[in-house]
């Protein structure tokens, strides 16, 4: 009988330390198959942040380079200097990305560099025990907002995509969600999408994913994608920001 579902062979074939329900592994499937289709394994080099998917460096057959809270871009940036026919790639949490990380990103991406970051949004500090993030929603609760975000103190929910959309340099910019198999379909073209955009040597390339943390958000996985699309999407849009012109 012919197989119509295998493991992507850049995805390792190893138990992942993620929560059950948690999204992020639906994240790292979606990459692993752009990978395999790309055919770009043998010269992708990713590069881990801090956060729950400090392990990633152990769930990909690619090379992969561990970075320091946030400065995920800046390492990127050397990697592809140095290494111009790699393809190199970013993957990173909201606390990593939009709170420590908000200058590297912000400069990668004015810079222009050629790299494809995968920003994973799940509105809160997963590893850490639940925290607020800097895109946790205003009225969320969190172990340090256990009133519920408030807005005056706190500032409103950062939305990246938007933001890194108004800059000059960056290619390609879109939001897509992993809450539902449609959405899911619409990550894995948006995903794909990014790493050609470097593959084809035009440039920065960021796609925000909103993903879950049933375990930090108090709820059973299925609730925790039912509160992604009534609560996420309504605030943080799906879509392409950014899209390359043809002849650019
Ligand atoms: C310089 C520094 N500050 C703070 C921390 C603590 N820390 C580790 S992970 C983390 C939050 C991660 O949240 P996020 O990036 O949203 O990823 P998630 O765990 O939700 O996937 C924090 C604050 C650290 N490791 N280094
Ligand atoms: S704490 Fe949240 S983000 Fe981290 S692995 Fe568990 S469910 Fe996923």
């Amino acid at each position: 009988m012919k197989p119509v579902f295998t493991r992507p062979r850049s995805l390792a074939d190893v138990t992942t330390h993620y929560c059950p329900g948690c999204t992020h592994g639906i994240i790292h499937r979606l990459i692993a198959e752009a990978i395999d289709e790309l055919d770009i394994a043998e010269r992708t080099i990713g590069v881990a942040p801090v956060g729950c998917s400090v392990l990633a460096y152990n769930y990909f057959n690619v090379d992969f380079q561990e970075a320091a809270h946030g400065r995920a871009p800046a390492v990127a940036t050397g990697i592809k200097r140095a290494l111009p026919d790699s393809v190199v790639f970013t993957y990173q949490g909201d606390g990593d990305l939009a709170s420590i990380g908000t200058a590297e990103i912000v400069h990668a991406a004015n810079r222009g560099e050629a790299i494809t970051v995968i920003y994973v949004n799940n509105a809160i500090y997963g590893m850490t025990g639940g925290q607020m993030a800097p895109t946790t929603l205003a009225g969320q609760k969190t172990t340090t907002s256990p009133y519920g975000r408030d807005v005056k103190l706190c500032g409103y929910p950062i939305r990246m995509a938007e933001l890194l959309s108004t800059l000059v340099a960056p290619r390609y910019i879109a939001r897509v969600a992993v809450n539902s198999p449609a959405h899911v379909q619409q990550a894995k073209r948006a995903i794909k999408r990014a790493f050609e955009v470097q593959v084809n040597d035009r440039g920065f390339a960021l796609v925000e994913v909103l993903s879950t943390c049933p375990t930090n958000w108090g709820l059973p996985p299925k609730k925790a994608l039912e509160w992604l699309e009534e609560n996420m999407i309504p605030y943080y849009p799906l879509g392409e920001f950014k899209v390359p012109k043809e002849a650019e």
